[in-house]
């Protein structure tokens, strides 16, 4: 049965519980945190939904709560338990950037800590971040099986602010404290016993119950206060000192151009070297610097985007439709890849191809994804039975008959494409919702070919699709809101960041890509090496740069999409030739040996190739152009500018809802720097006076390249930001 106190029934018990009860007067308490008498305890619920964060109110009603405890002699212990899924989680992001209010997080838990009853946290759901600072200020800790811990402020470019980087290697020790806040990771209840984060643990649903009980525990035992700031799992100094020096000596090689870890590195040692009361002053010293930076900005930004993302108006003005079975047409990597990210999400798939040799080639690059992990340790062989129990394939398309939505995933051709929504059409039960996975194609023409244009919509998957985040869901002209709203229903079920996008030719995101890939072109062309250009878009913060990636994807890829658009290609438009001077000799990238870089006995990390700076000299000599030299700095300048502007012309063009779905887009399908929050979020740190200045500079050599977006013309002019568009 559950036991959860629901975020709206909470105020309706307090208030009744308050005066009846105890008296207690909480009317001055505000609405988000009520304290109620059951005996001699007093239970505090906080009730702030959606995830009971710790905004100004909550703060302050949980101070009120504790004065009343410490000022009622006939209160022995408090419990403190959050009302909804989840304990508390965290302190409220969207207080960050306005003016603090009082009372601070690490008052509140300093006030915990000094209550003089014994305070007791009962967890279920998350504690997170701050609301784990909360637990931790708490003098011990029940935790039911549903509680996810955590310290994930790292992933705001942020450190545990409230007493977290003190505290915590204080009660656990350096390793496992530094490891905690330095992945950001959350953990089950089970690993927070092993640990030691928490106490106890209980069976069942009832966190307020499972407090009170331990609470009355520890009073029938006469137990005091246990303070986590006097913990002593510090005390061994030299294995404490080798933990830190070994956790930065990591972090400086591993967080590429990040702030806040080193931070958290720093707030540790402080944990060691330092009195308690010295160390939280240094702790806040380092968070506020954190909490100023502009990756912490960044960070919240893309927190916030991909939230907003998922909702697409359709979402709130449609019910999905029910999906129970998942048909896929086509087992090569992309619908093997789709395929594995559906059995993941628990159901059962039907895979159809040409004949039964195609299928067992389909099902057997399915079952290489499961061996892999089982190889790894991370699935044993009968988890990878069940999954595959739900696996079905069939080389006739009237296998498809019963499921609920059908993912088209074969080869990249308008004709071979309406083949297979002809099938579909034949096949398919009325409002079976029919998906397709191109990358470019025009998904209207799809529509309009078969008999139900409002059942077909986008579903663009990025490969690999079982490990890649983003999904555009692409939304045709005659598509039924309700097939858009199952498509985010999908998406969710797979644990994807899904955009919204319109239908034309690469949607946002490929549609973008060709853009910065050409400046890119045109930069190597005009004197630039590909791996200074790569190396430029590195140190930007990106994991790869765009000659690395080409040769990771294959360059026959690119080649065959230019060739594909060779016929409608503006002839008075810049065409830099030397990709297609690579693939004619077949270096296609890391599968064949060698493509921008050389690849000897199947190296991951290319070396500059001088036969390839012979073939960009030789079609620069081709194309009359004198090699001048670039800076990094001007290098990231015109390719940014070039992401940036034509993602203002996919906003502007309604291909995109708002920049931030550019944003998402960008860093969950191309690397994008996550910490500088997407390229629009990034325009806006820069300003967009200079992004269009850069423009109309760059214009000068390439008018008909550099066109500034219609949109980007009219911010600058109203002196606005992208972000204006995204409320
Ligand atoms: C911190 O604590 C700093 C301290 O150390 C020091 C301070 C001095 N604040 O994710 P969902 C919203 S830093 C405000 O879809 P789920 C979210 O935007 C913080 N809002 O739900 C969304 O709003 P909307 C450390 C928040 O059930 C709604 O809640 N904590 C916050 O899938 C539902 O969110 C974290 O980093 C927040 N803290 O997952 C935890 N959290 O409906 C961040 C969520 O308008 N949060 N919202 O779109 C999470 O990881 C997940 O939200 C959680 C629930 C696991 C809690």
């Amino acid at each position: 049965m559950q036991n959860i106190i629901p975020h709206s029934e909470t105020q309706q018990r307090t208030s009744l519980h308050t005066h009846k009860e105890t008296g207690l007067n909480t009317s001055a308490a505000p609405a988000s945190v009520a304290h109620t008498r059951h005996d001699d305890i007093l239970l505090v619920t906080i009730d702030n939904p959606p995830v009971n964060a710790l905004g100004v109110d909550v703060r302050r009603g949980l101070m009120t709560a504790i004065e009343a405890a410490d000022a009622d002699p006939a209160v022995k212990a408090v419990v403190i338990v959050g009302a909804g899924r989840n304990f508390l989680g965290g302190a409220d992001i969207r207080e960050f950037g306005k003016p603090p209010q009082a009372p601070a997080l690490p008052d509140v838990c300093n006030s915990i800590e000094a209550c003089t009853k014994p305070v007791v946290a009962a967890i279920h759901g998350a504690a997170l971040g701050g609301g784990l600072e909360v637990a931790l200020g708490a003098h011990y800790r029940v935790a039911l099986g549903t509680a996810k811990l955590g310290l994930p402020e790292v992933l705001l470019g942020l450190l545990p602010g409230a007493g977290g980087t003190q505290r915590t290697p204080r009660l656990i020790g350096a390793p496992a404290a530094l490891e905690l806040m330095l992945s950001g990771r959350h953990i089950g209840a089970k690993e927070a016993a092993k640990l030691g984060l928490v106490d106890k643990l209980v069976e069942g649903e009832d966190a307020a119950a499972a407090g009170l009980a331990y609470a009355r525990e520890l009073i029938a035992s006469g137990a005091a206060p246990r303070r986590t700031s006097e913990a002593s799992a510090l005390s061994d100094r030299s294995s404490t000192q080798a933990a830190i020096d070994a956790a930065r000596a990591e972090t400086s090689k591993k967080a590429r151009g990040l702030f806040s870890p080193l931070k958290i590195v720093d707030a540790v040692q402080g944990a060691l070297d330092l009195p308690f009361g010295d160390g939280m002053a240094l702790e806040r010293k380092l968070f506020l610097a954190c909490l100023d930076s502009p990756q912490r900005a960044g960070l919240v930004h893309a927190f916030f985007a991909e939230r907003e993302a998922a909702k697409a108006p359709e979402t709130r003005s449609a019910q999905p439709r029910a999906i129970g079975s998942v048909g896929i047409v086509g087992g090569g990597t992309m619908g093997a890849g789709i395929a594995v990210a559906v059995l993941d999400a628990g159901l059962p798939v039907t895979m159809i191809e040409r004949d039964d040799e195609a299928l067992a080639r389909g099902r057997a690059n399915v079952e290489k994804v499961y061996d892999g992990l089982i190889a790894k340790g991370r699935i044993k062989a009968e988890a990878k039975d069940a999954i595959m129990a739900r696996f079905k394939g069939s080389s006739s398309y009237d296998a498809l008959g019963e499921v609920d939505l059908v993912i088209e995933a074969v080869f990249e051709d308008m004709a071979v494409k309406q083949a297979v929504f002809k099938e579909l059409d034949r096949v398919c039960k009325p409002g079976a919702v029919l998906a397709t996975n191109t990358s470019y194609l025009d998904i209207d023409q799809i529509a309009a070919s078969i008999s139900r244009p409002q059942d077909v919509i986008g579903l663009h998957f990025f490969s690999p699709a079982n490990i890649m985040k983003l999904l555009e869901i692409v939304v045709p002209a005659q598509v039924a809101a309700d097939v858009v709203a199952t498509a985010f229903e999908l998406a969710k079920k797979l644990k994807k960041t899904a955009v919204r996008a319109g239908v034309c030719d690469g949607f946002i995101g490929n549609r973008v890509l060709a853009v910065y890939g050409a400046a890119a072109q045109a930069i190597m062309e005009d004197g630039a090496s590909p791996w200074q250009i790569d190396k430029a878009v590195r140190d930007f913060g990106y994991p790869m740069g765009p000659f690395q990636v080409s040769d990771l994807a294959g360059g026959d890829i690119g080649w065959a999409t230019r060739k594909r658009r060779a016929a409608t290609r503006d002839p008075k438009a810049r065409y830099v030739q030397i990709p297609d001077r690579i693939a004619e000799r077949g270096w296609f990238g890391q599968k064949t040996g060698r493509g921008y870089y050389l690849y000897p006995q199947g190296a991951r990390i290319g070396t500059p190739d001088p036969e390839v700076e012979a073939i960009i000299d030789a079609e620069r000599q081709r194309a009359g152009i004198t090699p001048r030299s670039f800076t990094d700095e001007e290098i990231v300048r015109r390719y940014l500018a070039a992401m940036i502007n034509e993602g203002a012309n996919v906003v502007h063009q309604k291909i995109a809802l708002r920049p931030l779905d550019v944003d998402v887009t960008f860093v969950h399908g191309y690397g994008f720097p996550r910490y500088r929050g997407g390229p629009m979020h990034y325009a806006d740190t820069v300003g967009l006076d200079k992004i269009l200045a850069d423009i109309q500079e760059f214009a000068k050599e390439d008018p008909l390249f550099w066109q500034p977006s219609p949109l980007l013309v009219d911010l600058v002019a109203r002196g606005e930001k992208f972000a204006s568009l995204n409320k």
